[in-house]
């Protein structure tokens, strides 16, 4: 890797603290990720990728700063990125997925505080993100109880424009979310001096469907047996989706998925035939949180899909292309995005059929419901989702943990049993 000290000085990143970050990761991911047998030879991409995850990403989001450009950091898929990059702003999703980052989030929070939450908090705090200290302005929402708050601390540290998030999806929620989204526009729109046209925001809602397409290309690979990609490949591709150049990550993930189609063709899998077939659902898994795929991957399964904002979420269901005005393209999104099914909303049916489509299409055996600590909403859902499971016979369980390892050989003993009962 190239020498990337002085950008990252000029950042202003604790140099020494994140030496200790950079020292962990890279043998984390050699122990996950290419310990794995058999990887399509296209994962070379995302393994490039996030060997230059603090270093050639963050000097290609510094020259495009240089360019003119802004880098809107953002925590939920209900942020818009239509509207980010019409307006000549890049969007990074901040990763906030590290216990290396909790510690220093828990110097301001409660420590019964979701580690989503207290890593992100960390992440700020440390100086040892290079996206959040590239970020001209990064765009909170009204989600969950914890993040709300959190906001009003991180703002002491950076910019912050917080969303308001609805948390129905009546008629009058959806005005009030067009509204919303009006606002994020101007807000960008003040900061870099240029109006948003009719043309630049259809070119991006094209873009980012794109992008959306070709996500749901890759999963539908996973529909296959034997499947072609695991489960951890697969989640670093939608994990890299949400900081990577948008148009090179469509390239190449097309890329991976035309290898895709071959072994499919060929019948060539990662795992064997008959291999159980797991579903994850619940809270998001950001870089580099793999702990709950590598479990079930080291324990004789494979994921096929995930219903979380790092999988389904995030790519499912486009913004309708069809508009005459703004006015229209603005409804489209706030159809789109509110058509999104997180537990923060009330009541939440979709979400429960979501999972139950996915358990039909992606052939799933059993369903882990992965719920990070303190994360109430998607806690409390679990009971609904566990009662439409068990009438169509499909094993579930609910696993609660943070991103420390302390839990993982419990875990893993859980995962073994569900597993031996397919
Ligand atoms: S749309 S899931 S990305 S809010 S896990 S911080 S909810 S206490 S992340 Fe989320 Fe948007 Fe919903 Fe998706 Fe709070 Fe729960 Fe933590 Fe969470």
């Amino acid at each position: 890797m190239a020498d990337y000290r002085e950008m990252w000085k000029e950042l202003d990143m604790d140099l020494e603290k994140h030496d200790g970050l950079c020292e962990v990761l890279p043998m984390f991911y050699d122990e996950v990720y290419l310990s794995q047998e058999n990887r399509p030879e296209n994962m070379n991409y995302y393994n490039f990728v996030i060997s230059e995850v603090h270093g050639l990403r963050i000097k290609e989001l510094q020259d495009s700063k240089q360019e003119g450009k802004k880098v809107i950091g953002s925590f939920c898929v209900y942020v818009p990125d239509e509207i980010t990059l019409a307006l000549n702003c890049i969007p990074v999703g901040i990763c906030s997925g590290s216990q290396f980052w909790v510690p220093d989030g828990e110097k301001l929070l409660p420590r019964n505080t979701c580690p989503l939450i207290k890593a992100s908090i960390g992440a700020k705090l440390s100086k040892t993100c290079p996206y959040f200290q590239s970020c001209d302005v990064v765009v909170g929402e009204t989600t969950c109880d914890g993040k709300k708050k959190a906001w009003e601390i991180l703002k002491d540290y950076m910019d912050v424009y917080v969303m308001d998030l609805p948390q129905m999806k009546r008629e009058k929620d959806k005005i009030h979310w067009i509204d919303e989204i009006k606002m994020y526009k101007d807000l960008l729109e003040e900061k870099t001096g240029i109006k948003l046209s009719f043309e630049n925001l259809k070119e991006k809602i094209e873009l980012v469907n794109k992008k959306r397409r070709t996500l749901k290309r890759l999963y539908n690979f996973r529909k296959y047996d034997p499947v072609p990609i695991s489960g951890k490949d697969a989640l670093l591709v939608s994990q890299i989706a949400f900081y990577d150049d948008i148009n090179r990550f469509i390239e190449m993930t097309n890329k991976l998925c035309d290898e895709l189609d071959e072994r499919v063709k060929n019948g060539e899998g990662v795992f064997e035939k008959n291999t159980p077939r797991i579903m994850i659902t619940g809270t998001p898994m950001s870089i580099p949180n793999w702990k709950i795929h590598h479990i079930v991957e080291t324990s004789g399964g494979v994921v096929v899909c995930e219903e979380t904002c790092t999988g389904t979420r995030y790519f499912e269901n486009e913004v309708d292309e069809n508009a005459n005005t703004i006015e229209e393209q603005f409804e489209n999104l706030a159809n789109r995005y509110l058509g999104i099914n997180c537990a923060c909303f009330t009541p939440n049916k979709g979400r429960v059929e979501d999972i139950l489509n996915y358990v039909e299409e992606y052939k799933v055996d059993a369903v882990i419901y992965n719920s990070l600590q303190f994360c109430s909403t998607y806690s409390i859902e679990y009971k609904s989702v566990e009662k439409a499971l068990k009438e169509k016979g499909i094993p579930v369980i609910m696993i609660e943990t943070d991103y420390s390892e302390e839990d993982t050989g419990q875990i893993k003993t859980r995962v073994e049993a569900l597993i031996e009962m397919i």
